[in-house]
């Protein structure tokens, strides 16, 4: 479970219920055509913190019975609601997913023992492969390099999803844990965090620039860093226009103009403008050239 991963966006009907069709061509997408190493599924880029338990679970099932076996796909499960997560969880196991991430619980500022009790429970009550979701701009939960410590100790926590900056603490944790995954959670960085130890990525615009994603890992590995500057250089072109309109809305409108049935956001993330529909449509010629 490395290399490029995509948090997979979820197409929806105009009534906030799960575009089958859509879904399917997406996965199909990513699998077949930006050949990306794995799914992650549930994330915010699938706009799951909008959804409800039975949605979550129907996400999980239909993405899985397109995947099959052909990519590892991961499960995030975090939900406040820790029943609902050690459920989701379950049930994503049950499923074949060969991991389950799950976000620090937000929104009330727990502490470090707290959320670590919360990882403890979900762990020894899943009893499956986990990542932890550490996204600190999102949730408020910072982590020294001794709390990671503490969390990557967890007979089933295989790593973490770095959502984060500081590049000098990846740097330390890799060398730490080597046997432990990291995870790049910032496009735009890619490059930095490949060269500070990086495992991998997980992220949302993979989903579009996937293959240039894969191509920049490759050329890190073969010590060509020339050329993995300059494919991070035309991904942050996509990427700045994706961050001008809402990642998300933009992701989806360039696949429907790629003809793929990306369908609606959930409320109450609200639909493009024209205007704005014209400008992330520059991306295209950015992306098949
Ligand atoms: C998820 O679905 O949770 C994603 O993996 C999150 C991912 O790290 C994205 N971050 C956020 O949406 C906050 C990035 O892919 C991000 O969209 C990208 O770096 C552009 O800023």
């Amino acid at each position: 479970m490395k290399g490029i991963i995509t948090a997979l966006i979820t197409p929806f009907h105009e009534d906030g219920t799960i575009n089958e069709k859509g879904l399917k061509e997406i996965v199909r997408y990513n699998i077949d055509t930006m050949k990306v190493n794995g799914l992650y599924v549930g994330g915010s880029t699938s706009e799951s913190f909008l959804m409800d338990e039975k949605q979550k679970q129907q996400l999980f099932a239909l993405v899985k019975k397109e995947a099959g076996e052909t990519v590892p796909l991961i499960a995030q499960i975090g939900s406040l609601h820790v029943e609902e997560a050690v459920r989701l969880g379950n049930e994503a196991k049950q499923l074949g997913y060969d991991a389950l991430s799950a976000i620090t619980p937000y929104y009330y500022k727990f502490s470090f023992q707290e959320i670590k009790a919360y990882y403890q429970r979900l762990t020894e009550e899943t009893n499956h492969p986990m990542i932890i979701y550490s996204n600190p701009a999102f949730t408020g939960a910072q982590f020294s390099v001794d709390d990671y410590g503490e969390l990557l100790a967890f007979p089933n926590v295989i790593g973490v999803k770095y959502t984060d900056t500081d590049l000098a603490k990846l740097a330390k944790l890799k060398q730490m844990h080597p046997d432990k995954i990291f995870f790049s959670g910032a496009d735009e960085m890619l490059f930095p965090f490949a060269v500070s130890g990086a495992d991998g990525a997980i992220g949302s615009t993979y989903n579009l620039i996937g293959k240039e994603a894969i191509q920049l890992y490759e050329a890190i590995q073969a010590s060509d860093l020339k050329t993995a500057r300059d494919v991070q250089s035309q991904m942050n072109q996509v990427i700045d226009y994706l961050l001008d309109v809402g990642v998300y809305q933009g992701i989806k409108h360039v696949f429907k103009q790629k003809g793929l049935d990306a369908g609606f956001m959930k409320f109450p993330f609200r639909e493009l403008t024209e205007e704005e529909k014209k400008n992330v449509e520059k991306i295209l010629g950015i992306i098949e050239k």
